[in-house]
């Protein structure tokens, strides 16, 4: 592991350190037992102020989050499952998507969405280097790839099966290090008339949210339009149009990427509001971390004086941004002494560093706490739903950003 001393996409050097959450384990690294060894490492985040992009320093190697026992799944949510289905359904028609048609997924997970374009006939391959979940899709009928996608892997596969029409890469383009060989590939295994999509949380919504918890060692960076841009023009690509989903992972932009400069109106929309907001600008980030001590305060307040009403508390959501959440504020098992997660991969775990173990969420029933934390709170509306049994008995949620509120 290094501390980077250049920006990672346009290399000036120094990017500017915004906030500091100490050193905390890796948010996915859930541990078999409480006393397992576990290593802790610096999470800052650091702006450039020459591209706008956002970032963490330091370096974790690729292998040691998504490779051994990466048990992120994406098929566990409803939401997502949905969300999915609809893009490929949209790019099919809006494209003519057929037999002839090569569709590329980077970071297929379980292929939980080009099961999509296998139902319809539509050709594709899946990319993913974490071994489980390429299992996964390999055995539901998506042929699949357990590797990396890297300019040398795209480069094999163009000469291999051809230029694709389509690449999906969808929650992906935060976890590369090496950004410019990531699109570098995409720009060379794209057809002339083909289109990119990319989804990943904004970063603007990230600030406005206070959604601190989804900074973790997996996210290498966090990117607005103006920052996809500038990387996209870099590698002979341009960003053309912007679709936003407010509810998706706390605010989830889609970039439509091609060969061709085709800028739609609403693409112009969201470069404008960035500028306006100051997405470029350093100041927007400065007094971040102070947003987060108040999010601390706040949240171990309502904790404490639920404790000292003697009411119990247990988490929902076995995330890596619960990782981060639990470690940030310090909530150890003691505090909250278990965490529910419907991932049957995850039950049975433990959570990092704060080692709290992960139960099936049946456990809400037969003995309910008084308070959930929902972790999880990307899926807290499709979560809530599920618990109606629990509210019903009077059971409260807490929801802790952007700023925490009992329900
Ligand atoms: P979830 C993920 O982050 C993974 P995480 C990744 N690092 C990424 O980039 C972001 O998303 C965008 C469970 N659950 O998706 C499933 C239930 O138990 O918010 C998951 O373990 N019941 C690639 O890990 C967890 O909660 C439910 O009803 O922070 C949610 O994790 C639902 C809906 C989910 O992501």
């Amino acid at each position: 592991m290094v501390a980077i001393s250049a920006c990672r996409g346009c290399g000036k050097p120094d990017p500017e350190i915004f906030l500091d959450l100490g050193k905390t384990p890796l948010a996915d690294a859930l541990l078999t037992s409480p006393d397992a060894p576990e290593e802790r490492f610096p999470l800052q985040v650091a702006f450039c102020a020459d591209c706008s992009l956002v970032q963490i320093t330091e370096d974790v190697e690729p292998e040691k989050l998504f490779v051994d026992n990466y048990l992120y799944f994406s098929s566990f949510s409803d939401h997502l499952l949905r969300h999915s289905r609809d893009h490929a359904i949209g790019l099919i028609d809006a494209r003519g998507l057929g037999g002839e048609s090569f569709v590329v997924e980077i970071a297929s997970n379980d292929g939980y969405l080009l099961k999509n374009f296998v139902e319809r006939g539509v050709p594709v391959l899946g990319m993913d280097p974490a071994p489980d979940q390429a299992q996964q899709a390999n055995s539901i009928g998506v042929p699949t790839r357990a590797e990396f996608f890297t300019l040398e892997s795209a480069a094999a596969l163009r000469a291999e099966k051809g230029p694709a029409d389509v690449i999906i890469a969808n929650n992906v383009m935060a976890h590369i290090p090496d950004l410019n060989d990531f699109v570098a590939g995409m720009a060379h295994l794209v057809a002339d008339d083909g289109v990119i999509t990319v989804e990943n949380p904004s970063v603007g919504e990230l600030i406005a949210r206070c959604a601190f918890d989804t900074i973790y060692h997996e996210h290498y960076f966090y990117h607005s339009c103006l920052s996809v841009d500038v990387l996209m023009r870099r590698h002979g690509l341009f960003l053309n149009d912007v679709e936003f989903f407010a509810d998706l992972h706390g605010g989830t932009n889609r970039w439509w990427i091609g060969r061709q400069e085709q800028p739609t109106a609403r693409l112009a929309t969201a470069l404008e509001g960035e500028r306006a907001a100051g997405l470029d600008r350093f100041d927007h980030y400065a007094d971040f971390g102070q947003r987060v001590e108040q999010l601390r305060t706040d949240l171990l307040a309502i904790i404490a004086a639920e404790r000292a009403e003697g009411h119990t508390i247990a988490a929902y959501g076995a995330a890596a941004k619960g990782a981060t959440m639990l470690n940030v504020m310090g909530i150890t098992d003691d505090i909250v002494p278990y965490v529910v997660d419907r991932n049957t991969h995850k039950q049975g775990r433990f959570m990092p560093g704060t080692h709290q173990e992960i139960w099936d969420p049946d456990v809400l029933a037969s003995d309910p706490p008084d308070v959930l934390l929902i972790l999880a709170w990307n899926f807290a509306e499709e979560i809530m739903a599920q618990q109606q049994a629990y509210a019903d008995g009077g059971g409260r949620f807490l929801i802790p950003v952007p700023t925490p509120e009992l329900i």
